[in-house]
Order: structure tokens, then C-alpha cells, then sequence
């Protein structure tokens, strides 16, 4: 069996992504994804030109020879757009060889460990009101578990906090657009948001909040100890972590729990935080964590300590991100949560998919492969177009992150 072909499809349903379609001499194909939000071209050409000529004539069955040709091969290892290019060969050829198997590829994992993965809606609002509207809106839907991101008075645009009821969509603008962030202003609200969260609503459901690497090491530290009343499911990105050891800081002080990792590309990003349980959740997902081959390495490391799953899953991962993450839900043991943030009916339409959402659960579909398809026809309606993630500045005009 051989690849005879493959190639990228980019497109636009609301938004752009980036899929890669492999197929063999043998007539079966399977799709990954590629999608590296407001950097899509740098993975189409990393792809096109780099990848797919090795990729011609290499056997589809050989995953794991295959990810490490991919990896070791390069030479210059890790990386988003690297690593976001091996996971859509991975994810491609984990459905390939589903179809080859009649198998779903929860089962080539492992088979399943649970019948349905718990997730976790988004609901924001421009203040505290607004917010506490949007989660009993979640609650309504019957998410069991809610992110909640309120915008602060007198910060311009803060994160989280999106235009409609559904939908957060912060890759926008054809240049990035400018935010605020003032962090003694968050620290002075965020924490009355999850107050008056708790009085309206009670403890019964999981609450969550995202920090999106705005706080210093102390300043997350504290945030951390000011939310324990309020008995968070999980307090995300509440520092930057490249320097992992910072964590330790925030570890020290507080037993809110921490997750972190939607932008790791491999296990190393992950190692000392893993093995020094500075965190309780790992976000990596399979699109940005060299597709699950690489993915499942990272849970099986966090296993050991105790750290379980919480996989990104914003609108920037597309349908087959989402697919392949609920084959990986169902089957991981130390599963914790999946985030879901609903694509647009444009974007559904364009990935014909046979998950479903029910009682604030996804459930798996039971298609061979990860049942995710792409309608090229549909995808050929929605070109390509220039959407960047907005830059944050503090009100003296420093560069933040965003
Ligand atoms: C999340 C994330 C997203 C990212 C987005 C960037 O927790 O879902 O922080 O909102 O900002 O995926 O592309
Ligand atoms: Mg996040």
C-alpha cells in the first residue's frame, strides 16, 4: 500500500482552515488538520513544499515511522508550524487506516473508557451581568461545565468576550487589532464575577477561567487564592510557560487548579510541569501536539502524575481536531474535559462529522476512521482570508500578551 497523492485545501467557512487530504493507491483517504490560526500559509507551504514530496510512495500504514521521519528528520525539531504539519499527516493517516481496519480509531487506541466526554462551554460578556446571563444561558443548554470571561471596566476589549450569544471569534481583523489589559483592574473584578456566579447558580456546576498568559507568576499566585471560594474546575494559562518553573510560584500559593498547554507543540513543553505536578490538566491537543501518536505520549507521561486531559478545542481547531480529540477523549484513561466552543453552521456544513453534542456531553461517532469529511466543493466557496489575532498593549503602550 502506498500514498499516491495528497494535498491542501484551504478554506474559509467563517474562518480559515487548513486541511490535508492523503490518498493511497488503494482509493481510501483520510483528512488531518492543519490549521495554525493567522499563520495558515506558513503550514500550507511547510506542507506543500516539504512534506508531501517525502510523503509520495512512503507506505500509510507505518504511522509511528512515518511521525518520526517527519520529526527527526527535519532536523530543526518542534515548533507550531512543524509540529501543526505532522499532526495533519497523523491525524490523515490515523483515518486511513481506520477505514483500512473498519474500525473506529477509538478502538485502534484502545477501544473506549467512557461512552461520552464531558465539555465545556464559553460564556462571556462585556461586564459581570452579562456574564452571569451567558452561563445561565450554558446551564440551559445543559453544559454540566461553563468557562466564564467577563470584559473589565476601563480595559479596552478584554479577552473572551465575543460579539454574539455562541460564538468568540478573536482572529478578526486583516491586521491584528489593538487590545488593553490592566491587571490590577482584572485582579479587582474577575474575582466578583465567580462570587456573584456562585450565589446565582450554586455550586452544581464546574466553573472555569482563563488567564491567557496575562499574569505574572505573584499576580497568578493571587488570583488563584482569591478564586479557592469559588471552587474552580480549573484556573487556565494563568502565567506564561515557557519557563515552566514558574509555575512552581503559583503551585506554592493556591489550590485552585491549573491547567495549561493549548499552545505546547510536543512533550517537552510539558515535562517539568508534568513531573513536578505543578499543573492538573494538560491542554495540549492533536492538531497542536503532532496529532495523536504524539498526544497520547504526552497524556501517558501526565497519567503517571496524576495530571489529566483538557484538550483545546476553540474554533480555530476545525471539525477534524474535534473528531480525532473525542477518539482520543473516549479512549484516554486519565481523561478531565474537552473544550467545545461550537463552529459556525458554514463550517459544519464544509466537515460533515458524526459527533453530536447531548446533555452537555460530545459523544463519538462510531464511523471507521475519525468521521470527519471534507465537501471540497463546499470548501471551494470559502477562499482564503487574511484574519490575524489582535496584540494586547498596557495603558502606557507597553506590548502585553495577548
Ligand atoms: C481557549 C483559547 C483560545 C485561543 C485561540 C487562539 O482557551 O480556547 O485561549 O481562545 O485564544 O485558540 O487561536
Ligand atoms: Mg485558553
Amino acid at each position: 500500500m502506498k500514498i499516491q497523492s495528497a494535498k491542501v485545501i484551504v478554506t474559509c467557512p467563517g474562518r480559515n482552515f487548513v486541511t490535508l487530504k492523503i490518498v493511497t493507491d488503494q482509493g481510501v483517504y483520510g483528512i488531518g488538520d492543519a490549521t495554525l490560526n493567522g499563520r495558515e500559509k506558513a503550514v500550507v507551504a511547510y506542507l506543500e513544499d516539504h512534506v508531501i514530496p517525502c510523503l509520495i510512495g512512503m507506505d500509510p500504514r507505518r504511522i509511528e515511522d512515518i511521525w518520526q521521519y517527519l520529526y527527526r528528520g527535519a532536523y530543526w525539531r518542534r515548533g507550531p508550524v512543524t509540529m501543526r504539519a505532522i499532526a495533519a499527516v497523523d491525524m490523515a493517516l490515523w483515518d486511513i487506516k481506520g477505514k483500512m481496519a473498519g474500525m473506529p480509531v477509538y478502538d485502534l487506541l484502545g477501544g473506549k473508557s467512557r461512552e461520552r466526554v464531558m465539555v465545556y462551554g464559553h460564556a462571556n460578556g462585556s461586564n459581570i451581568d452579562e456574564t452571569v446571563d451567558a452561563v445561565g444561558h450554558y446551564i440551559d443548554m445543559g453544559y454540566k461545565a461553563i468557562r466564564a470571561q467577563t470584559g473589565v471596566p476601563g480595559i479596552k476589549d478584554a479577552y473572551g468576550v465575543g460579539r454574539g450569544k455562541l460564538y468568540y471569534e478573536p482572529a478578526d481583523a486583516a491586521l491584528p487589532s489593538l487590545t488593553g489589559w490592566d491587571t490590577r483592574k482584572a485582579l479587582n473584578y474577575v474575582p466578583r464575577m465567580f462570587e456573584k456566579l456562585r450565589a446565582t447558580y450554586g455550586f452544581d456546576h464546574h466553573l472555569l477561567h482563563d488567564g491567557h498568559h496575562r499574569y505574572t507568576p505573584q499576580e497568578a499566585a493571587n488570583l488563584g487564592k482569591m478564586l479557592e471560594p469559588y471552587q474552580l474546575f480549573w484556573l487556565e494559562d494563568c502565567t506564561p510557560a515557557e519557563n515552566q518553573e514558574a509555575f512552581r510560584l503559583v503551585r506554592q500559593h493556591t489550590v485552585t487548579p491549573l491547567a495549561v498547554g493549548e499552545i505546547f507543540n510536543t512533550i517537552w513543553d510539558a515535562k517539568d510541569l508534568i513531573q513536578n505536578q505543578l499543573i492538573d490538566y494538560i491542554r495540549a491537543t492533536v492538531v497542536g501536539a503532532g496529532g495523536l501518536t504524539h498526544l497520547r505520549r504526552i497524556a501517558d507521561l501526565a497519567a503517571l502524575y496524576q495530571v489529566r486531559t483538557g484538550c483545546h478545542g476553540a474554533t480555530d481547531l476545525s471539525p477534524v481536531t474535534m473528531g480525532c480529540a473525542l477518539h482520543f477523549d473516549t479512549w484516554v484513561p486519565n481523561f478531565g474535559i474537552q473544550e467545545y466552543m461550537r463552529h459556525t453552521e458554514e463550517t459544519d456544513a464544509v466537515f460533515p462529522h458524526d459527533y453530536r453534542f447531548e446533555d452537555g456531553h460530545l459523544i463519538v461517532g462510531e464511523t471507521a476512521g475519525h468521521g470527519v469529511d471534507i465537501d471540497e466543493d463546499l470548501a471551494a466557496k470559502y477562499p482564503y482570508k487574511p484574519a490575524y489575532l489582535p496584540v494586547a498593549r498596557l495603558e502606557d503602550g507597553t506590548m502585553w500578551n495577548w
